[in-house]
């Protein structure tokens, strides 16, 4: 499948064909209230290409069955498809070996799995943690309720009104004392992408471990989990045009080796008696009962298709997409702008002076437009801004210009009615 134009010497492809891209969301060609759907909530949930749609239909269809278990041909399909998609993920984030790629529901189950398993072993009283100040909820609560738990303090790394964290503060927060730095690659609520090569860096010559939030990333930038030097990264893959409830926690071997199992249950064991169980190796060990294995099927089909797309691509568009957005953004009266971080991914959030942002969701739902409303699971950034809420309008690769012009449309709709 090529999706992209190679540019005038037919070398690198410069530029995507976004009518043809379009074409592989079945989703995007239906109507919303009778209008052209206008589908901007993909920092929520990405639309799924048909490949990964197929690719869940094939195997519910003619390969169905258990893996890791039967010696009949059905499930020696489904292991060999569900281990290739591993592969697929250990390459996508350039990790060492296909041990270090453990299936989870998703980002929240891979942070609670590193936050119960390393936390509850090696953490005790006085121990620090530290995050920042525009995390997701599912990068909060699980580092509180292992403070509950241990003792240990929960740091917080302040930010700027551009919604960019200060890394001086950062760095006066690390001590002997700091465990664990756990950060977003980038803001769901904000579209900041944070330094965390240098973050990651820092954090090592405290001697502390490493959780990278990378939910809003993967859709979006290369992960090189090796350049970055991370101990952890974690994702999730309907987020990536893969279905729901599959993620990834990526993990060092070393420390993943050291951790006790997360669950227990079959296969993440070798043998079980009454007196001895003898847990299973890498990567299974954290991976108890019957995984999601349609969804690790999809999702090594939406790698497949973000690498046929090009990440880069995928980058150089959504930029230029976000450059027009903000730039009417700018343009119209009574809007302001929550995060203007100088390195921003394609999300603008934003409040009316004129009308809540749950209102102007529901206005601009019936022009058909998704947008999401509300505080994003962000309710720390929300409170530093003073807002109780943003409207959201989270763009990617098959969003267009003329989509863009919809949802400002749409705002001086909002803005007859409430203006
Ligand atoms: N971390 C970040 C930065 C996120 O954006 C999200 C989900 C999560 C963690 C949790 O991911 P999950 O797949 O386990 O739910 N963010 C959003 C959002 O912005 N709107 O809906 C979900």
């Amino acid at each position: 499948m090529n999706l992209s134009i190679a540019d005038k010497h037919g070398e690198k492809p410069s530029a995507l064909d976004i009518n043809k891209l379009r074409d592989e969301f079945p989703v995007l060609s239906q109507l919303a209230h009778n209008k052209p759907l206008v589908y901007l909530d993909n920092a929520a949930t990405t639309q799924k290409p048909i490949a990964v749609i197929n690719a869940i239909d094939e195997y519910y269809k003619t390969y169905n069955s258990n893996v890791h278990r039967g010696v009949h041909a059905l499930s020696s399909i489904a292991t060999m498809r569900f281990e290739a998609a591993r592969e697929k993920v250990k390459n996508f984030v350039n990790a060492s070996s296909i041990e270090e790629i453990i299936f989870t529901r998703g980002t929240t189950e891979s942070i609670n799995l590193m936050a119960t398993s390393y936390g509850r072993t090696f953490l005790t009283q006085g121990d620090e943690i530290i995050i920042s100040h525009m995390e997701h909820h599912a990068n909060i609560v699980p580092w509180q309720m292992l403070c509950e738990q241990t003792g240990a303090i929960l740091k917080v790394i302040p930010m700027n009104t551009h919604g960019e964290l200060l890394l001086e503060e950062y760095e006066k927060l690390l001590s002997d004392k700091t465990k664990i730095v756990s950060i977003s690659h980038i803001s769901n609520a904000l579209g900041t992408i944070n330094p965390i090569k240098d973050m990651i860096a820092k954090a090592k010559q405290v001697g502390a471990i490493t959780m990278i939030d990378g939910a809003q990333a993967a859709p979006h930038a290369a992960i090189d989990v090796m350049d970055l030097q991370c101990d952890f990264y974690a994702f999730s893959g309907h987020k990536m045009y893969a279905p729901t409830g599959i993620g990834v926690l990526y993990g060092k071997k070393a420390l993943l080796e050291k951790m006790p199992p997360y669950q227990g249950g079959g296969e993440m064991i070798k043998h079980v008696s009454f007196d001895k169980t003898i847990y299973n190796d890498l990567p299974h060990k954290f991976e108890a009962g019957t995984p999601h294995i349609a969804g690790v099927i999809g999702l090594g089909t939406a790698i497949d298709f973000l690498n046929s797309v090009g990440l880069e691509n995928i980058a150089n568009y959504e930029k230029e997409l976000l450059a027009y957005a903000t730039k009417k953004a700018e343009n119209t009266e009574g809007l302001k702008i929550i995060g203007h971080a100088s390195e921003k991914v394609s999300i603008l959030s934003f409040v009316l002076d004129y009308a809540h942002a749950h209102d102007v969701g529901t206005i601009l739902d019936t022009e058909g437009i998704a947008v999401r409303s509300g505080h994003h699971c962000a309710m720390p950034a929300m409170a530093f801004f003073d807002v109780a809420a943003t409207v959201r309008a989270s763009f990617c690769f098959y969003n267009t210009k003329a989509e863009v012009d919809t949802l400002f449309d749409g705002i001086t709709k909002v803005k007859e009615l409430f203006g």
